[in-house]
């Protein structure tokens, strides 16, 4: 299938795979690029040092191009940012803030750029400082979110801007690729079904848990203090809210979260690491290859965008 963001990528199918943090490492992301997809390597809170050598493995594994996604809160986000220029990756995808600065030197170093956005403020603002296309994420999605829902963001993104748009949040399978389709978008991207595919290294317990997660088990911590990070509930989401409900501050419940991701995907800790997953989840029924993701979404989305198929 042929839109403006496969021309761009040089990809077979519009189908993302989003660069979550801790999750999206090297064997993922070359997975999803060698089944025709775009793989997308997560730098999250990484040092600019693990992800370049994250950006060398992937290449190893895979000569289909490849992304990179910059989590602009990340305290060495200008260090990562030279590192795509110089390792070359096809294109940087940005989340939880302004890429502005460093728009330029990606440009000029032919870099595709593709910032988050989850507002249409932002994506004008994108549009204009010279972004290649956007991903309009909705509140549905897993990790750092907005407050608009993708059916609501994704229509009124596509008609501000020019550029093209991936929709992405509550997206997992067929139906949802024909519905962003319907909404305007050129492309999907998909978190939360990746996390449990099989060449995903996060631990068996997380994949686990979001195959056994129902369309209510998510929550969202940190609203109080404009940080919102959608999650499974567990020990660590009841503990958190009940002390942000309490008034606790910035710091204190920064402090319990540091590191907490981490627990979840090396370690295993459902209970007290911070499991991160959409709405979604309760769709994501197995493990599965990340070809078989793939050929599930575009056998069942070509079928419905033509008129042939009926939704399950
Ligand atoms: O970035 C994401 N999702 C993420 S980042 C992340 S890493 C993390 N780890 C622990 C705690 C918190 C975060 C996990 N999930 N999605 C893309 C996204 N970007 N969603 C919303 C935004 C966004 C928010 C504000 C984009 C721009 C923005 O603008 C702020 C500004 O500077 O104007």
């Amino acid at each position: 299938m042929k839109t403006r963001v496969t021309e761009l990528l040089g990809i077979e199918y519009p189908v993302i795979q989003g660069g979550m943090a801790w999750v999206a490492e090297y064997h993922l992301a070359a997975a999803v690029s060698e089944a025709g997809g775009f793989g997308i390597l997560g730098a999250g809170g990484a040092g600019a040092d693990f992800v370049r050598e994250q950006i060398r493995r992937c290449r190893e594994l895979t000569d289909k191009p490849f992304g990179l996604n910059i989590m602009l809160m990340n305290p060495e986000a200008d260090k990562i940012a030279r590192v795509a220029v110089e390792e070359g990756v096809k294109a940087v995808t940005t989340g939880a803030g302004n890429p502005g600065k460093y728009m330029a030197a990606w440009k000029e170093a032919g870099i595709r750029v593709i910032p988050v956005v989850a507002s249409v403020a932002m994506a004008r603002m994108m549009e204009r400082a010279g972004a290649d296309a956007l991903v309009a994420e909705g509140m549905e999605s897993g990790g750092h979110i907005g407050s608009t829902t993708t059916f609501a963001l994704v229509p009124q993104v596509a008609d501000a801007v020019k550029i093209p748009v991936i929709a992405a949040g509550g997206i997992a399978d067929g139906r949802g690729f024909a519905a962003a389709f319907m909404l305007g978008a050129e492309a999907v991207q998909l978190g939360t079904r990746f996390v449990a595919a099989s060449e995903s290294t996060v631990h068996a317990n997380y994949k686990q848990k979001i195959i056994a997660a129902k369309d209510i088990d998510s929550e969202v911590t940190g609203m109080s203090h404009g940080h919102p990070v959608r999650q499974l509930r567990n020990s660590m989401t009841r503990e958190y809210l009940k002390r942000e409900k309490a008034g606790a501050s910035f710091e204190e419940l920064e402090q319990m979260t540091l590191g907490a991701l981490r627990k979840a995907v090396v370690e295993g800790d459902t209970a007290g690491g911070t499991l991160m997953a959409g709405q979604i989840a309760g769709l994501v029924k197995k493990e599965e290859s990340c070809r078989e993701i793939i050929r599930d979404i575009m056998e069942h989305g070509m079928q419905l965008l033509s008129g042939e198929g009926r939704a399950k």
